[in-house]
Formats: structure tokens, C-alpha cells, sequence
């Protein structure tokens, strides 16, 4: 690769190629891909609604020919570090999130994102999540209770947990951490109960030396994520919860680049006595259904 920045660049390039060959192939198990019939109206209408925004756009701002040739390019990188993922789970997919939520029950939740993995470690709780010896960062347990919307503790649930190590890498995204860290599926008791011993994570700042990085700071616009631990709430008969819990006091609350955080998702850790480890107690209801 021709730069200056080999380096901080094949990082994004990594990340980015992983992120988006995860979407291609996992994202299927998770939500029903795209399929069958596709509806001329709501093409037209859905497409054509996007097309006329940026239409207007370009109207209304008198964008020039460099203009245009320069978002030309940036889409050709978005494409070439295999940025697609990180780019729409950053800026559109809490308004589908949205959407979704206004039929939906139980637990508040948030988006996805990019950086969820299939297959990984599956554990009994109480489970510790696979990390390194010297794994940085405050110890923090998160236990909690999963139940139907009728109070019913739910059998067979499961929290499948993921989240940065203390300095805001993602395994199996970034070169430092080890595959699989702070990664895993925790299986509740048989009332729904789960008690996961982790690292507090730390505030993430999405890749700087790629083409969503560059367009948010060209903008002027915060990079940064709040730290943040990321969930798959399941159980047999229900919808699985997606959601993400975030952390009192952090720096990056109520200005999330990727706009996902919820007051309602916010964690206030307390002491446990144990050294500095520090534990929440967050319970989950979901909804009857698949
Ligand atoms: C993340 O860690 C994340 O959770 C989202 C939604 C977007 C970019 C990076
Ligand atoms: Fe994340």
C-alpha cells in the first residue's frame, strides 16, 4: 500500500475487511437477510427518498464538481478498506434501531454495530470472559436476571457478551488483544441468572486513518464512542434483545459518534470490597416471540 501510514492504516484496513466478512457471513444467523420478493414501490419509495435527500443536498449547498469527484473517491475507499460496516452501523443504524423499537417489548436495547463475532467461547455462569494474565483494566462483575414480559424467569437464556479491553481494542478487529478476548456466550442458570467477571472497558474512538474516521474529523465532529459493553440477550420462545450498557460519569455520554447510547442503558458500578473490582446488577425482559 502506497502511504505514509502503512501501519495505522492496514489497521483500519483490518478491521474493516474483518467487520465487513462478518456482516457478509454472520449476520445472517442473526437477522433474516435480505430475500425473496423485493416490493417496486417500496424500492421506489426508499430509495427514492435517499436519493432525493442527497439530491437536496447538492442543491441547496451549491456542491461543486471537486465536491463531487471527492465523494466519489471517498466512497471508493469506503468500499477498499471494507468500511461499509463501520460506516452504516456508525451513522444510520440507530435510526432503524428506531424503527425497530417501536414494536418491540421489554428491555430497551440499541444497535449492533460492527464488531460482533460468531462462535465464540460458551461458558456457564458464573463465567469469567477468556482474557489475557495481565488483562488491564478494574475488574467488573455483571450479573443480572433474564425474564419474559410477564415476569416468567426465562430457561435457557443465554447473554452473549462482547467489548474493548481497556484501551478500546476490539479482538478479532484489532492486532493487540488475542482472539476471543473479552468475547463469550454466558448460559444463565435454569432461572435466568448470569454472573459474568470481566474488564471495565474503556471509551473507543472509531479508526482515524480510514475513510469514516477522516470524514468525521474533516466535519469536525467527535470521533469517539462511549465505553461501552455490548449484548445479545436470548432465550428459547423470544425475541433477542440487542443492547449495549455504557457507564455514569463517561466523558463521551450524550455524544456517541455512533448515537446508540440510552440514559436508560447506563451502568453505575459499585465497589465490591475485592480489591478495586467493581460490580452493576442490570436484569433483562424480553419479549414473547422470534
Ligand atoms: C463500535 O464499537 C460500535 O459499537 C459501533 C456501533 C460502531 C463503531 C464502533
Ligand atoms: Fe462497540
Amino acid at each position: 500500500m502506497t502511504t505514509t501510514n502503512d501501519q495505522s492504516v492496514s489497521d483500519a484496513v483490518t478491521a474493516g475487511s474483518h467487520a465487513t466478512e462478518s456482516a457478509r457471513a454472520g449476520l445472517s444467523n442473526l437477522r433474516e437477510g435480505a430475500g425473496g420478493t423485493v416490493d417496486q414501490q417500496r424500492v421506489a419509495t426508499v430509495v427514492g427518498a435517499a436519493l432525493e435527500g442527497i439530491r437536496a443536498a447538492i442543491r441547496e449547498n451549491k456542491v461543486t464538481y471537486e465536491e463531487f469527484d471527492a465523494f466519489k473517491r471517498w466512497l471508493i475507499a469506503v468500499s477498499d478498506t471494507g468500511e461499509w460496516p463501520l460506516f452504516l452501523d456508525v451513522y444510520l443504524e440507530f435510526e432503524v434501531e428506531k424503527v425497530a423499537a417501536e414494536s418491540q417489548q421489554g428491555s430497551i436495547g440499541t444497535i449492533l454495530g460492527p464488531f460482533w463475532l460468531d462462535g465464540q467461547a460458551q461458558l456457564d455462569t458464573p463465567a469469567t470472559l477468556p482474557m489475557r494474565d495481565d488483562e488491564p483494566g478494574t475488574p467488573m462483575i455483571l450479573a443480572g436476571q433474564v425474564t419474559s414480559t410477564d415476569g416468567t424467569p426465562l430457561r435457557g437464556a443465554t447473554v452473549d457478551i462482547w467489548h474493548t479491553d481497556d484501551e478500546g481494542w476490539y479482538s478479532g478487529f484489532a492486532s493487540k488483544p488475542p482472539a476471543g478476548n473479552l468475547r463469550g456466550v454466558v448460559r444463565c442458570d435454569d432461572e435466568g441468572r448470569f454472573e459474568i467477571h470481566t474488564r471495565k472497558p474503556a471509551p473507543y474512538t472509531i479508526p482515524l486513518d480510514g475513510p469514516t474516521g477522516q470524514m468525521t474529523q474533516a466535519a469536525g465532529w467527535s470521533p469517539w464512542r462511549p465505553a461501552h459493553i455490548h449484548l445479545l440477550v436470548a432465550a428459547p420462545g423470544h425475541r433477542t434483545l440487542t443492547s449495549q450498557l455504557f457507564f455514569t460519569g463517561d466523558p463521551y455520554l450524550g455524544n456517541d459518534v455512533a448515537s446508540a447510547d440510552k440514559p436508560e442503558l447506563t451502568l453505575d458500578p459499585q465497589p465490591t470490597g475485592n480489591g478495586d473490582e467493581v460490580r452493576s446488577d442490570r436484569d433483562f425482559v424480553l419479549e414473547p416471540g422470534d
